[in-house]
């Protein structure tokens, strides 16, 4: 059946309707019933041996757009509803966005999904299916407040199916319900995204803001994703969705498997099970568990089958993002998995003496990373300095024992989402210009550097630039009430509020430059400050922060004598439909994290390959964009790892010194407690950052602040040199193939899961 008339059809029986007559809200829910009959047309993804991705967080973001682009309809559809009086760009809108996510590592997953089904490999993910998400943050009073998001309606992409298992814990049995949304690969068939919900949760539970009875396990169990940790129930209700999602995950692959046909001793010749950081871990003991108690296997062979069958990545080397859970916490969620938990760590202390390799440490905290490497078949770190620190440094002593274990896999991204779909005027010009090859083989944008010097293709690269930056101001301005002036420099810098990323260092730039401007000294061209990031609810110096550059926002802009020169602009619920539009906007992409700190992000590959230039430490991929764009195309300031690292170890960082050396750093500080921050802001929050920034900095952003500005300030003098710039910006998008996360699962296929 032709498109226009299976969409009018849908409308007929939906709403008694034509098109025409459909209001937007309406023909959303038309299209979004089209789109998922179009995917249910499409052949399942089949194969012997199946991945199967386990993670407590896919993020996934709005999905129409992305799922008309993978079935190849989407033109077709925009012009039927053009010819109907519609925008699809405006239907689009009305998709609610999941938050399955915090950041980087959720959103590696929703990749990591589109790229196997793209690559037509059988992948299926495993995660929860939570009801609100992340919160949803509103900004009062100049701080970040949380609320529920609230994304499920009764037409969604979640696909309600008959799995259901019973999950165990110490204290009660809870019965679970599998929903499924369809993963359609670019022109290739369909996996599967399995989130499992319980029967029994209650929405009504969340009285105010995101606060709930914690201890409520069968009513809160899918509420929201990594609910407040600080306390005791928090903790625990963590491991109880852990547990939650590894069982069923378990109880799913073991089903899968033998409807396969496979016999369970030879389970690693049919599904590699993925394990995003260390939050499904517990499927390791949950998997010997069934084999043993259920399938008559002895722990040895459970062990050994299991181990061939788990592949862990980590993606980080902060230690207070590394899980540890008191035994007693396990044994009160779990106790059956207890004695497997015991058995594996007596087994390592019988081969290893060295007291940093032990599963259950002497204060009987179990490492969730060390169940992982010692019984999983790789470990990989997700860029290649990431993981070269891991192997001489955080992991060394893994890597003593098990060198063959450890790889690396350069994250990557999905070139459908992060271009064709959010800058379809640029993926339409590179179209033109090197062909359509580089839609399913990301290495041709190479071609493009042909032009590099074509002023022609030039000027048509920085036309569209200079397009997205007047959509994302006409935007920001309904949003936040922010005027921005698309011929500034737009500078961005969006990712999870966390001291390592500094955003108090992009801070005190800009109150280092508003000190200049009231000073006399105008800079050449006016500059545009953008910043998104939502804060945990419990990490305090992160609301502080946000305070911080929301206080900024207000002194700066409301300031006559420098708002002509300058704007800043802190946006509300950063998110991934945010990041959709700020991306292709921006001109300086902000990845200044402390050298050694982030593992690799990925928000620097979406920027690249949407032609803003870098400006970064020698940290995670920044490391490998260096030097695919070498130096003339990347502005590199800081100390490296090894320096950092290094005081580390010596403890010999002091901030107070280079506050007390530096007459720069002192002014651009003492801003923060200053007369005219005290009158914006709250007296509370900017003394506490102060004294942070004074007295501990654990994460150095003074080190590095006079070498930001001077380098900051170079590149924003470069940007006046139109022809160099433009130049920049297509090295850097010729230049982004290597970070399609088609590449990087091609590589997870050859090394690590090796589907037939
Ligand atoms: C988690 C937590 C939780 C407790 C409080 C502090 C804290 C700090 C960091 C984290 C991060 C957990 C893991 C994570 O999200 N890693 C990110 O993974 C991305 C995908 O590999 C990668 O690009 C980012 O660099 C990395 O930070």
């Amino acid at each position: 059946m032709s498109l226009e008339k299976q969409l009018e059809e849908i409308a007929k029986e939906r709403y008694k309707k034509s098109i025409k007559a459909c209001s937007d809200a309406q023909l959303y829910d038309c299209v979004l019933q089209l789109t998922k009959e179009r995917m249910a047309e499409k052949p399942v993804i089949k194969g012997k041996k199946k991945v199967y991705y386990i993670s407590m967080e896919f993020l996934i973001g709005k999905l129409l757009s992305n799922n008309l682009i993978n079935l190849g309809i989407y033109e077709e559809l925009a012009e039927i509803l053009k010819k109907n009086g519609k925008d699809l760009t405006v239907i689009e809108e009305i998709e609610p966005e999941p938050s399955l996510g915090n950041g980087g590592l959720g959103r590696l997953a929703a990749c990591f999904l589109d790229s196997i089904a793209t690559l037509g490999l059988p992948g299926d993910g495993i995660g929860l299916n939570y009801h609100y998400g992340l919160f949803r943050q509103v900004f009062q009073d100049k701080l970040q407040k949380a609320e529920k998001n609230d994304w499920i309606e009764k037409n969604s992409w979640l696909t309600r199916t008959d799995t259901a298992f019973e999950v165990c814990f110490g204290d009660r049995k809870v019965k679970s319900i599998l929903y499924d949304i369809d993963v359609i690969g670019y022109e290739n068939g369909c996996n599967k995204l399995h989130l499992f919900d319980v029967e029994t949760v209650d929405e009504g539970l969340v009285k105010s803001g995101i606060h709930f009875d914690k201890t409520q396990i069968e009513k809160n169990l899918t509420l929201f994703l990594y609910p407040d940790d600080s306390d005791v129930d928090g903790n625990l209700l963590r491991i109880y969705q852990e547990y939650f999602m590894v069982s069923n995950g378990a109880q799913l692959i073991v089903k899968e498997l033998k409807e396969k046909g496979c016999d369970l001793y030879h389970m690693d010749e049919y599904a590699a099970i993925q394990i995003n950081d260390t939050h499904p871990t517990l499927v390791i003991p949950e998997l010997i568990r069934i084999l043993t108690w259920d399938e008559g296997f002895t722990i040895e062979d459970a062990v050994n089958v299991v181990s061939r069958t788990c592949a862990y990545t980590n993606h980080t080397i902060l230690a207070e993002a590394l899980e540890k859970w008191p035994l007693a916490y396990i044994q009160k969620v779990v106790p059956q998995l207890v004695p497997i938990i015991k058995e594996l760590s007596a087994r390592v202390a019988k081969k290893y003496k060295n007291p940093d390799v032990q599963i259950i440490d002497a204060d009987k905290r179990v490492h969730m990373a060390h169940i992982d490497i010692h019984y999983g078949y790789s470990v990989n770190g997700v860029a290649a300095i990431h993981t070269d620190i891991l192997k001489e440094t955080e992991l060394h002593h893994f890597y003593e024992i098990y060198p063959e274990k450890f790889n690396n896999k350069t994250n990557g991204i999905t070139f459908r989402r992060w271009l064709l779909s959010c800058n379809r005027e640029l993926a339409a010009f590179l179209t033109d210009t090197i062909g359509e090859g580089y839609k399913k083989d990301a290495g041709q944008l190479e071609k493009l550097l042909k032009a590099a010097d074509d002023e022609k293709v030039l000027d048509a690269i920085a036309q569209i630039k200079r397009q997205k930056k007047e959509t994302l101001a006409a935007y920001v301005k309904e949003k936040e009430g922010v005027e921005l002036n698309p011929d500034s420099i737009f500078d961005i810098q969006v990712k999870r509020l966390h001291e390592y990323k500094r955003q108090q260092m992009n801070a005190l730039y800009i109150i280092h430059k508003y000190l200049e401007i009231k000073g006399g000294k105008k800079p050449a061209r006016p500059m545009t400050f953008i910043f998104g990031a939502k804060a945990a609810p419990a990490y305090v110096i992160a609301q502080d922060i946000i305070h911080l550059l929301l206080v900024l926002e207000e002194i700066v802009n409301k300031d006559p004598d420098v708002s002509p020169y300058m704007k800043v602009v802190m946006v509300e619920n950063y998110n991934v439909s945010y990041a959709e539009k700020l991306i292709p906007a921006c001109d300086v992409s902000e990845q200044i994290s402390l050298a050694s700190k982030e593992a690799s992000g990925t928000g620097n590959m979406k920027f690249m390959l949407n032609g803003a230039v870098t400006l970064g430490t020698s940290d995670g991929a920044n490391v490998e964009i260096h030097e695919l764009v070498g130096d003339d195309n990347i502005y590199i300031f800081g100390q490296d790892s090894d320096t950092v690292i290094k005081h580390y170890a010596k403890g010999d960082y002091v901030s107070r010194e280079y506050y007390e050396k530096s007459p720069v750093i002192r002014e651009a500080v003492d801003f923060i407690v200053g007369k005219q921050a005290m009158k914006a802001g709250h007296k509370e929050n900017l003394e506490r950052l102060h004294k942070e920034l004074l007295n501990k900095d654990w994460f150095m952003t003074l080190l590095d602040l006079e070498d930001y500005i001077k380098v900051k300030d170079q590149m924003f003098a470069d940007y006046e040199d139109r022809a160099k710039w433009k130049r920049m910006m297509l090295v850097n998008i010729a230049k982004a193939g290597f970070f399609s996360s088609d590449r990087t699962i091609a590589e997870y296929n050859r090394d690590i899961w090796k589907l037939n």
